[in-house]
């Protein structure tokens, strides 16, 4: 018998949860396939027993184990308690669910043959690669389909199980917004929830909209805590930004952490934060390439018309002296000498890093 698939305009499923006074709860979002941030993470907040997990949806796609993440939610899930809700990138049981239909068809076939454009192998495509089921554009879609369905069936009924909207009596988790009229897609893939959201009864925790793009001149990861909206929007931009962390929200504390995997150094001099700067940034990233030397491209953002150097390898695409590029700023961090940075890239012209969740330059030397 075929599972009922999960239509995108139906109503979303809700799940109730009911949370013992004075467990804490560790909320994160947008994993995306990133299992050692998440293995990095969980080490940091030190999980136990006592926790509630919960999962703010997509776990999977985009990053480089979706499968390995999928397994081993699914075995923290049976040590702990652990929750989660299901994402916009996370119910791939509609794979083998839905009736066949030449344009899903043809969605899947781009998804597997085109590795999800560009972003690489996601769950569906790492099921198939272990079974040995060749993935291309002449693949024999029913043959994949028979594949998944036979050999994945405890991983597609834990996908299938995913609620859209969890519910504790204090809180609500949602991975994109909370607009259960608007059907169960809509709640997935609410794109910034926080400017369009109205105040909401009980704290909400979403995902989904990376919280640097919330920012015009900053590039700055952390939670933020909407007091007016009781909204608390926690994707820290692991995977989809080159300098991205997952961080962990903790309830009822309203207190946070972060994981990233790149190495720390100390600084050796103080820098003082510069006092002009911007964030060009996903959406918003044309600019005209004024000139080029070598590393780096001194280029004008098209709205603005505010300048910065940007690293030619930032250059995403472009058409004659028009480009497009991967977010980037010009912000100096303020440091201390002693001050740890995460170090993101060594450059020609210093050091991309980060400190406590925002990202910048570092001029002088690391020790
Ligand atoms: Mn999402």
């Amino acid at each position: 018998m075929r599972a009922a698939p999960l239509l995108m305009n139906a109503p979303p499923t809700v799940a109730r949860l009911h949370i013992e006074p004075g467990r804490r709860i560790i909320a994160v979002s947008d994993i995306h396939g990133n299992l050692d941030y998440l293995r990095g993470l969980l080490a940091k907040c030190a999980l136990t027993e006592r926790d509630v997990l919960i999962l703010v949806g997509d776990m999977l796609e985009k990053g480089p184990d979706s499968l390995g993440t999928l397994r081993y939610v699914m075995e923290l899930s049976r040590r702990y308690e652990v929750h989660a809700v299901c994402g916009n990138c996370d119910f791939w049981q509609n794979f083998c669910d839905l009736p066949d239909d030449p344009e899903q068809d043809a969605f899947y076939l781009r998804y597997l043959a085109g590795r999800n454009r560009g972003w690489g192998d996601g769950v569906i495509a790492q099921m198939l690669l272990e079974q040995g089921v060749p993935i291309g554009w002449d693949m024999d879609l029913a043959a994949a389909k028979a594949a998944v369905r036979d050999n994945y069936q405890p991983e597609l009924d834990f996908l299938r199980a995913l609620p859209h909207i969890l519910e504790t009596d204090d809180y609500t988790f949602v991975h994109g917004g909370l607009v259960p009229e608007k059907g169960a897609f809509a709640c997935m893939k609410l794109d910034a929830y926080r400017s369009v959201a109205r105040p909401h009864e009980k704290w909400t925790v979403v995902g989904h909209w990376p919280l640097v793009l919330y920012h015009e001149t900053i590039t700055d990861a952390r939670p933020i805590i909407d007091r007016d909206l009781k909204l608390i929007s926690i994707d820290g931009g692991c995977v989809l930004k080159d300098d991205g962390q997952l961080n962990a929200f903790f309830l009822p504390d309203m207190t946070w952490t972060s994981y990233d995997g790149f190495p720390t150094a100390r600084v050796k001099t103080d820098q003082a934060a510069s006092q002009r700067h911007y964030y060009i940034r996903y959406g918003d990233n044309q600019v005209r390439i004024l000139a080029e030397d070598g590393e780096f491209a001194r280029c004008r953002h098209l709205r603005t018309g505010y300048e910065m150097d940007v690293p030619v390898s930032h250059i995403l695409s472009r058409e004659g002296d028009v480009a497009r590029v991967n977010d980037i700023t010009d912000y100096r961090l303020p440091l201390r000498a002693g001050d740890e940075i995460s170090v993101v890239r060594v450059t020609g012209r210093g050091v991309m890093c980060k400190r406590d969740g925002i990202s910048g330059w570092y001029d002088g030397e690391l020790e």
